[in-house]
Protein backbone atom coordinates (compact mmCIF):
# COMPACT_ATOMS: atom_id res chain seq x y z
CA UNK A 1 0.00 0.00 0.00
CA UNK A 2 1.21 3.48 -0.24
CA UNK A 3 1.01 5.90 2.70
CA UNK A 4 -2.90 6.09 2.62
CA UNK A 5 -3.13 2.53 3.10
CA UNK A 6 -0.52 2.11 6.07
CA UNK A 7 -2.11 4.95 7.99
CA UNK A 8 -5.59 3.18 7.55
CA UNK A 9 -4.43 -0.73 8.52
CA UNK A 10 -2.75 0.97 11.63
CA UNK A 11 -5.45 3.48 12.80
CA UNK A 12 -7.99 0.91 12.51
CA UNK A 13 -5.40 -2.11 14.51
CA UNK A 14 -5.02 0.96 17.15
CA UNK A 15 -8.60 0.69 17.95
CA UNK A 16 -8.33 -2.89 18.74
CA UNK A 17 -5.62 -3.27 21.29
CA UNK A 18 -6.35 -4.79 24.46
CA UNK A 19 -4.56 -2.56 27.59
CA UNK A 20 -0.87 -4.62 27.69
CA UNK A 21 -0.42 -3.86 23.97
CA UNK A 22 -1.47 0.03 24.59
CA UNK A 23 0.67 0.42 27.18
CA UNK A 24 3.25 -1.75 24.78
CA UNK A 25 2.96 -0.08 21.81
CA UNK A 26 3.40 3.59 23.18
CA UNK A 27 7.14 2.78 25.25
CA UNK A 28 8.47 1.54 21.84
CA UNK A 29 7.16 4.35 19.60
CA UNK A 30 9.88 7.07 18.79
CA UNK A 31 8.63 10.49 20.26
CA UNK A 32 7.65 12.36 16.81
CA UNK A 33 4.76 9.73 16.46
CA UNK A 34 3.20 11.57 19.16
CA UNK A 35 1.99 8.20 20.83
CA UNK A 36 0.08 7.20 17.06
CA UNK A 37 1.25 3.47 16.06
CA UNK A 38 -0.17 5.18 12.47
CA UNK A 39 1.78 8.09 12.59
CA UNK A 40 5.01 5.56 11.93
CA UNK A 41 3.40 2.78 9.53
CA UNK A 42 4.97 4.33 6.34
CA UNK A 43 8.27 4.33 7.36
CA UNK A 44 9.71 1.35 5.98
CA UNK A 45 9.02 2.33 2.50
CA UNK A 46 10.64 6.37 3.04
CA UNK A 47 13.88 3.86 4.34
CA UNK A 48 14.20 1.52 1.69
CA UNK A 49 16.31 3.09 -0.74
CA UNK A 50 18.62 4.02 1.30
CA UNK A 51 21.76 2.14 0.90
CA UNK A 52 22.01 1.02 4.75
CA UNK A 53 18.83 -0.10 4.22
CA UNK A 54 18.51 -1.67 0.82
CA UNK A 55 18.54 -4.83 2.68
CA UNK A 56 15.11 -4.34 3.95
CA UNK A 57 13.20 -3.89 0.15
CA UNK A 58 12.51 -7.10 -0.77
CA UNK A 59 10.53 -7.72 2.24
CA UNK A 60 7.49 -5.87 1.24
CA UNK A 61 6.45 -8.62 -1.16
CA UNK A 62 6.23 -12.51 -1.77
CA UNK A 63 5.98 -12.45 -5.55
CA UNK A 64 4.40 -15.94 -7.06
CA UNK A 65 4.84 -17.91 -10.16
CA UNK A 66 3.22 -16.63 -12.99
CA UNK A 67 -0.54 -17.94 -13.43
CA UNK A 68 0.05 -20.25 -10.56
CA UNK A 69 -2.42 -17.92 -8.38
CA UNK A 70 -1.04 -20.11 -5.34
CA UNK A 71 1.51 -19.38 -2.50
CA UNK A 72 4.07 -22.02 -1.23
CA UNK A 73 6.64 -20.48 1.56
CA UNK A 74 8.95 -23.00 0.76
CA UNK A 75 9.07 -22.39 -2.45
CA UNK A 76 8.01 -18.07 -2.22
CA UNK A 77 10.20 -16.92 0.12
CA UNK A 78 13.50 -18.07 -0.29
CA UNK A 79 15.76 -18.37 2.96
CA UNK A 80 12.92 -16.06 4.85
CA UNK A 81 13.51 -13.48 3.05
CA UNK A 82 10.22 -12.09 1.56
CA UNK A 83 7.11 -10.59 3.14
CA UNK A 84 6.02 -13.26 5.43
CA UNK A 85 9.15 -14.28 6.69
CA UNK A 86 9.75 -10.82 7.88
CA UNK A 87 6.48 -11.17 9.75
CA UNK A 88 7.63 -14.15 11.60
CA UNK A 89 10.84 -12.82 12.23
CA UNK A 90 9.79 -9.56 13.62
CA UNK A 91 6.81 -10.72 15.90
CA UNK A 92 10.17 -13.29 17.62
CA UNK A 93 12.17 -10.47 17.87
CA UNK A 94 9.06 -8.83 19.68
CA UNK A 95 8.52 -11.87 21.11
CA UNK A 96 11.51 -12.88 22.91
CA UNK A 97 11.94 -9.56 23.98
CA UNK A 98 8.22 -9.68 25.60
CA UNK A 99 9.06 -12.92 27.50
CA UNK A 100 12.34 -12.65 28.65
CA UNK A 101 13.09 -8.26 29.73
CA UNK A 102 16.39 -9.19 31.24
CA UNK A 103 17.99 -10.61 27.98
CA UNK A 104 19.93 -8.37 26.22
CA UNK A 105 18.74 -7.27 22.49
CA UNK A 106 20.50 -7.10 19.76
CA UNK A 107 17.75 -5.35 17.90
CA UNK A 108 16.06 -1.83 17.67
CA UNK A 109 12.79 -3.07 18.89
CA UNK A 110 11.47 0.47 17.56
CA UNK A 111 12.38 0.08 14.34
CA UNK A 112 11.20 -3.88 14.74
CA UNK A 113 7.31 -2.46 15.49
CA UNK A 114 7.42 -0.45 12.82
CA UNK A 115 8.69 -2.76 10.61
CA UNK A 116 6.00 -5.46 11.26
CA UNK A 117 3.08 -2.86 11.50
CA UNK A 118 4.11 -1.96 7.91
CA UNK A 119 4.45 -5.58 6.58
CA UNK A 120 1.28 -6.80 8.27
CA UNK A 121 -0.20 -4.07 5.79
CA UNK A 122 1.74 -5.20 2.44
CA UNK A 123 1.05 -8.87 2.71
CA UNK A 124 -3.22 -7.76 2.81
CA UNK A 125 -1.98 -6.04 -0.59
CA UNK A 126 -3.45 -8.53 -3.06
CA UNK A 127 -0.58 -7.99 -5.45
CA UNK A 128 2.11 -8.04 -3.03
CA UNK A 129 1.64 -11.18 -3.70
CA UNK A 130 1.45 -11.12 -7.37
CA UNK A 131 3.10 -12.97 -9.94
CA UNK A 132 7.11 -12.69 -10.25
CA UNK A 133 7.22 -12.50 -14.01
CA UNK A 134 5.63 -8.62 -14.37
CA UNK A 135 7.34 -7.81 -10.69
CA UNK A 136 3.55 -8.08 -8.90
CA UNK A 137 2.05 -6.02 -11.47
CA UNK A 138 4.67 -3.48 -11.99
CA UNK A 139 5.26 -3.99 -15.19
CA UNK A 140 1.42 -4.13 -16.58
CA UNK A 141 1.05 -0.39 -17.59
CA UNK A 142 -2.25 0.28 -17.47
CA UNK A 143 -4.12 3.90 -17.59
CA UNK A 144 -6.38 4.69 -14.37
CA UNK A 145 -9.00 6.72 -16.06
CA UNK A 146 -6.99 9.27 -17.89
CA UNK A 147 -3.64 8.80 -16.25
CA UNK A 148 -0.69 6.28 -17.29
CA UNK A 149 0.17 4.25 -14.01
CA UNK A 150 0.82 0.57 -13.49
CA UNK A 151 -1.79 -1.47 -11.72
CA UNK A 152 0.66 -2.62 -9.00
CA UNK A 153 0.01 1.36 -8.50
CA UNK A 154 -3.53 1.37 -8.84
CA UNK A 155 -3.65 -1.00 -6.12
CA UNK A 156 -1.31 0.42 -3.75
CA UNK A 157 -2.57 4.08 -3.96
CA UNK A 158 -5.22 5.07 -6.77
CA UNK A 159 -8.24 2.97 -5.84
CA UNK A 160 -7.71 4.35 -2.38
CA UNK A 161 -7.59 8.13 -3.86
CA UNK A 162 -9.97 7.63 -6.40
CA UNK A 163 -12.82 6.55 -3.54
CA UNK A 164 -11.41 9.49 -1.21
CA UNK A 165 -12.24 11.74 -3.85
CA UNK A 166 -15.71 10.18 -4.84
CA UNK A 167 -16.94 9.04 -1.18
CA UNK A 168 -15.32 10.43 1.96
CA UNK A 169 -14.92 14.15 1.08
CA UNK A 170 -11.22 13.86 0.34
CA UNK A 171 -10.44 12.78 3.99
CA UNK A 172 -8.62 9.35 5.12
CA UNK A 173 -10.18 9.30 8.28
CA UNK A 174 -13.68 9.73 7.05
CA UNK A 175 -12.73 6.74 5.11
CA UNK A 176 -11.34 4.98 8.14
CA UNK A 177 -14.09 5.20 10.46
CA UNK A 178 -16.85 4.05 7.57
CA UNK A 179 -14.57 0.97 7.51
CA UNK A 180 -14.30 1.06 11.52
CA UNK A 181 -18.30 1.02 11.06
CA UNK A 182 -18.54 -1.82 8.81
CA UNK A 183 -16.02 -3.79 11.16
CA UNK A 184 -18.77 -3.17 13.75
CA UNK A 185 -21.90 -3.26 12.01
CA UNK A 186 -21.18 -5.47 8.59
CA UNK A 187 -18.01 -7.66 9.24
CA UNK A 188 -18.45 -8.59 12.96
CA UNK A 189 -19.25 -12.13 12.87
CA UNK A 190 -15.84 -12.24 10.91
CA UNK A 191 -13.68 -10.05 13.47
CA UNK A 192 -12.65 -12.85 15.78
CA UNK A 193 -12.10 -15.07 13.13
CA UNK A 194 -10.08 -13.39 11.02
CA UNK A 195 -7.75 -12.41 14.31
CA UNK A 196 -7.27 -15.63 15.08
CA UNK A 197 -4.15 -17.87 14.18
CA UNK A 198 -3.92 -21.54 14.00
CA UNK A 199 -2.01 -24.13 16.00
CA UNK A 200 -1.40 -21.67 19.28
CA UNK A 201 1.08 -19.90 17.10
CA UNK A 202 1.36 -15.62 17.93
CA UNK A 203 1.72 -14.86 14.02
CA UNK A 204 0.22 -16.66 11.48
CA UNK A 205 0.82 -15.05 8.10
CA UNK A 206 0.90 -17.48 5.23
CA UNK A 207 -2.77 -17.74 4.76
CA UNK A 208 -2.97 -14.16 4.31
CA UNK A 209 -0.04 -14.50 1.43
CA UNK A 210 -2.51 -17.04 -0.32
CA UNK A 211 -5.77 -15.08 0.22
CA UNK A 212 -3.98 -12.42 -1.47
CA UNK A 213 -2.60 -14.44 -4.92
CA UNK A 214 -5.90 -15.89 -4.80
CA UNK A 215 -7.91 -12.41 -4.72
CA UNK A 216 -5.06 -11.04 -7.06
CA UNK A 217 -5.90 -13.29 -9.74
CA UNK A 218 -9.40 -13.34 -9.19
CA UNK A 219 -9.98 -9.07 -9.05
CA UNK A 220 -6.64 -7.35 -9.72
CA UNK A 221 -5.27 -9.29 -12.88
CA UNK A 222 -8.51 -9.84 -14.28
CA UNK A 223 -9.81 -7.27 -17.51
CA UNK A 224 -6.53 -5.55 -16.66
CA UNK A 225 -3.71 -6.63 -19.41
CA UNK A 226 -1.47 -4.27 -20.52
CA UNK A 227 -2.30 -0.96 -22.52
CA UNK A 228 -6.07 -1.32 -20.78
CA UNK A 229 -7.45 1.67 -19.43
CA UNK A 230 -9.36 0.96 -16.24
CA UNK A 231 -12.40 2.84 -15.15
CA UNK A 232 -15.61 2.93 -13.10
CA UNK A 233 -16.22 -0.45 -13.66
CA UNK A 234 -12.68 -1.85 -12.37
CA UNK A 235 -13.15 1.25 -9.78
CA UNK A 236 -16.64 -0.15 -8.26
CA UNK A 237 -15.99 -3.56 -8.55
CA UNK A 238 -12.57 -3.53 -6.95
CA UNK A 239 -13.08 -1.33 -4.10
CA UNK A 240 -14.93 -3.54 -1.79
CA UNK A 241 -11.63 -6.00 -1.93
CA UNK A 242 -9.30 -3.22 -1.20
CA UNK A 243 -11.63 -2.11 1.77
CA UNK A 244 -11.97 -5.20 3.32
CA UNK A 245 -7.85 -5.80 2.96
CA UNK A 246 -7.62 -2.72 4.73
CA UNK A 247 -9.97 -3.89 7.89
CA UNK A 248 -8.16 -7.54 8.15
CA UNK A 249 -4.61 -5.54 8.12
CA UNK A 250 -5.55 -3.94 11.07
CA UNK A 251 -7.43 -6.48 12.88
CA UNK A 252 -4.47 -9.43 11.75
CA UNK A 253 -1.99 -6.19 13.01
CA UNK A 254 -3.88 -6.08 16.25
CA UNK A 255 -4.55 -9.48 17.03
CA UNK A 256 -1.05 -9.99 16.33
CA UNK A 257 0.65 -7.69 18.98
CA UNK A 258 -1.90 -8.73 21.28
CA UNK A 259 -0.71 -12.32 21.60
CA UNK A 260 2.83 -10.94 21.29
CA UNK A 261 2.54 -8.45 24.98
CA UNK A 262 -0.01 -10.29 26.45
CA UNK A 263 2.89 -13.15 27.14
CA UNK A 264 4.09 -12.16 30.65
CA UNK A 265 7.84 -12.07 31.78
N1 LIG B 1 7.24 5.42 -1.22
C1 LIG B 1 7.42 6.57 -0.48
N2 LIG B 1 8.69 6.97 -0.15
C2 LIG B 1 9.73 6.23 -0.55
C3 LIG B 1 9.56 5.06 -1.28
C4 LIG B 1 8.27 4.67 -1.61
O1 LIG B 1 6.45 7.23 -0.13
N3 LIG B 1 10.97 6.64 -0.23
C5 LIG B 1 5.87 5.05 -1.59
C6 LIG B 1 5.72 4.78 -3.07
C7 LIG B 1 5.20 3.35 -3.13
C8 LIG B 1 4.61 3.18 -1.76
O2 LIG B 1 5.50 3.90 -0.91
O3 LIG B 1 4.20 3.22 -4.11
C9 LIG B 1 4.46 1.77 -1.31
O4 LIG B 1 5.68 1.11 -1.47
P1 LIG B 1 5.74 -0.48 -1.39
O5 LIG B 1 4.49 -0.95 -2.02
O6 LIG B 1 7.05 -0.77 -1.98
O7 LIG B 1 5.72 -0.87 0.06
N1 LIG C 1 6.92 -4.84 -5.49
C1 LIG C 1 6.36 -6.12 -5.54
N2 LIG C 1 7.03 -7.12 -6.18
C2 LIG C 1 8.23 -6.87 -6.77
C3 LIG C 1 8.78 -5.58 -6.74
C4 LIG C 1 8.10 -4.59 -6.11
O1 LIG C 1 5.28 -6.33 -4.99
N3 LIG C 1 8.88 -7.87 -7.36
C5 LIG C 1 6.20 -3.76 -4.82
C6 LIG C 1 6.96 -3.00 -3.78
C7 LIG C 1 6.42 -1.61 -3.91
C8 LIG C 1 5.98 -1.46 -5.32
O2 LIG C 1 5.86 -2.82 -5.82
O3 LIG C 1 5.25 -1.48 -3.14
C9 LIG C 1 6.93 -0.64 -6.12
O4 LIG C 1 8.20 -1.21 -6.03
P1 LIG C 1 9.49 -0.30 -5.84
O5 LIG C 1 9.15 0.60 -4.68
O6 LIG C 1 10.58 -1.27 -5.54
O7 LIG C 1 9.61 0.43 -7.11
N1 LIG D 1 -13.81 -10.60 -1.10
C1 LIG D 1 -12.65 -10.62 -0.35
N2 LIG D 1 -12.16 -11.80 0.12
C2 LIG D 1 -12.81 -12.95 -0.16
C3 LIG D 1 -13.99 -12.94 -0.90
C4 LIG D 1 -14.46 -11.74 -1.37
O1 LIG D 1 -12.05 -9.57 -0.14
N3 LIG D 1 -12.29 -14.10 0.29
C5 LIG D 1 -14.29 -9.32 -1.58
C6 LIG D 1 -15.19 -9.43 -2.75
C7 LIG D 1 -16.45 -8.76 -2.34
C8 LIG D 1 -16.20 -8.18 -0.96
O2 LIG D 1 -14.96 -8.70 -0.53
O3 LIG D 1 -16.73 -7.72 -3.26
C9 LIG D 1 -17.26 -8.53 0.03
O4 LIG D 1 -17.33 -9.92 0.07
P1 LIG D 1 -18.22 -10.70 1.17
O5 LIG D 1 -19.58 -10.12 1.05
O6 LIG D 1 -18.10 -12.13 0.74
O7 LIG D 1 -17.60 -10.43 2.51
ZN1 LIG E 1 3.08 -1.90 -3.16
ZN1 LIG F 1 5.81 -1.58 1.72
Amino acid sequence: WGDDGHYAVCKIAQGYFEEETVVAVKKLLPAYADGELAAVCSWPDEIKRLPQWKWTAALHFADTPDDKCNYDYSRDCPNDWCVTGAIFNYTNQLMSASKDSQSIVHYNLTETLMFLSHYMGDIHQPLHEGFLGDLGGNKVKVNWYNQETNLHRVWDDMIIESALEKYYNSSLSVMIHALQDKLKYGWSNDVWSWGSCQLNQTACPNPYASESIDLACKYAYTNATAGTTLGDYYFLSRLPVVEKRIAQGGIRLAATLNRIFSVKP
